[in-house]
């Protein structure tokens, strides 16, 4: 296995690219889904679980970790990846968009954001440079630059301002990150939804250089079509020979349309918490198991899933769990979402191999109309 980081494309069907990122910790297969394991678990699942769903790498973040128990204790501990026992890749998220989004008294400067925690009111702080020491304690193997971004609506100048302040950022993060074999720096675009500043963006970031790059600031309020218009034109301006990774994305058809625009990565809540609140995604649609029909059903979640859910359960089983507040109900109902999430990313890399994506995205479209049965 090489000790280095790299990224091999290896076909591509319109838009869309399938291929491999290779890091010391093993290889991650585009398009990818990285499961969120905010702090130090993917909830409700053993990390061989959640490898056996076909993850090849887990989301962390700096600023859930940082809080508590703090990226040093885990540092003393030989870093996340003993931790928690995932021994496969891991990509921290840099901190600033969880603090905007979760700190209280937050107050942003050219240095950094200072505030408090939402855990206990205690002060810390955050800067480019405090991000990217976290990020190295944690271990990470894939560490994000520390950015800005505002939610959307918000007006040109707002977000202008936070761009460029984020490329700032940018080029402090890369400074402080330093030379680093077989770790990765990913920039961070941003630009809201302003081609203009999309690219003037994209721009800075090539000239300072990354190993990969995301596109930031999307699926903040402004709606599955808006982003697509973004994303019809801010992929296309980053470097097509390095892997481009939409934070925080999203539902399986904001997925779909995301691969069939150019991207290699994405991250969610979504298939893990929506396990915890009863939603199960499906080829058909989503599934409500609390919903009373399915009391008496004896039928499984989806008769064609192989997951441990789909094999050894009942509609009505899963819907009583869930009903009785029973842990099992969490545990298996995140299982199938994230099967059902990697299914369809490996789905996704064989079409794209045998460049047939357009058919594909037609199938899943169709298929989701017939609705559940
Ligand atoms: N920046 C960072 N993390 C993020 C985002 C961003 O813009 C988003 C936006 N969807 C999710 N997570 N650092
Ligand atoms: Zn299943």
């Amino acid at each position: 296995m090489s000790d280095r980081f790299s990224f091999r494309l290896s076909a591509t069907s319109g838009k869309a690219r399938t291929g491999v990122i290779s890091t010391p910790r093993g290889q991650i297969r585009t398009p990818a889904f990285m499961p969120v394991g905010t702090a130090a678990t993917v909830k409700a699942m053993l990390p061989d679980s959640v490898a056996a769903t076909g993850a090849d790498i887990l989301l962390g973040n700096t600023y859930h970790l940082m809080l508590r128990p703090t990226a040093e204790r885990i540092a003393r501990l030989g870093g996340l990846h003993r931790f928690m026992n995932w021994d496969k890749p891991i990509l921290t998220d840099s901190g600033g968009f969880q603090v905007m989004s979760l700190a209280e008294l937050r107050k942003l400067t050219e240095e950094g954001v200072t505030f408090r925690s939402h855990v206990d009111g205690s002060k810390h702080m955050l800067s480019p440079e405090r991000s990217m020491e976290i990020q190295k304690l944690l271990g990470s193997d894939i560490v994000m630059c520390f950015d800005e971004c505002p939610a959307l609506p918000a007006d040109r100048d707002r977000i202008a301002e936070s761009m460029r302040l984020s490329m700032r950022w940018a080029e402090r993060s890369k400074a402080a990150f330093g030379d680093r074999p077989g770790h990765a720096l990913f920039g961070i675009q941003q630009g809201g939804l302003e081609r203009d500043f999309r690219e003037e963006s994209a721009e800075a970031l090539k000239a300072i250089g990354f190993d990969g790059y995301a596109v930031g600031g999307l699926a903040v309020g402004e709606g599955q079509e808006a982003m697509f218009g973004c994303l019809d034109f801010a992929p296309d301006m980053l470097p097509v020979d390095k892997p481009r990774y939409l934070m925080g994305v999203g539902k399986p058809d904001d997925i779909v349309g995301a691969v069939a625009r150019g991207i290699d990565m994405m991250d969610c809540v979504l298939p893990s918490r929506s396990g915890r609140t009863g939603q199960a995604f499906t080829r058909r649609g989503v599934v409500n198991i609390k919903n009373a029909r399915h009391a008496d059903d004896p039928r499984p979640l989806d008769a064609d899933c192989t997951c441990p859910a789909c094999r050894g359960y009942s509609r009505a089983y899963l819907h009583h769990v869930f009903r009785a507040g029973e842990i099992i109900s969490s545990m298996l109902l995140t299982w199938h979402n994230l099967h059902y999430y990697q299914e369809l990313m490996a789905g996704m890399r064989a079409a794209i191999a045998e460049d047939r994506f357009a058919g594909f995205e037609a199938a899943f479209h169709a298929q989701r109309a017939e609705g559940d049965i």
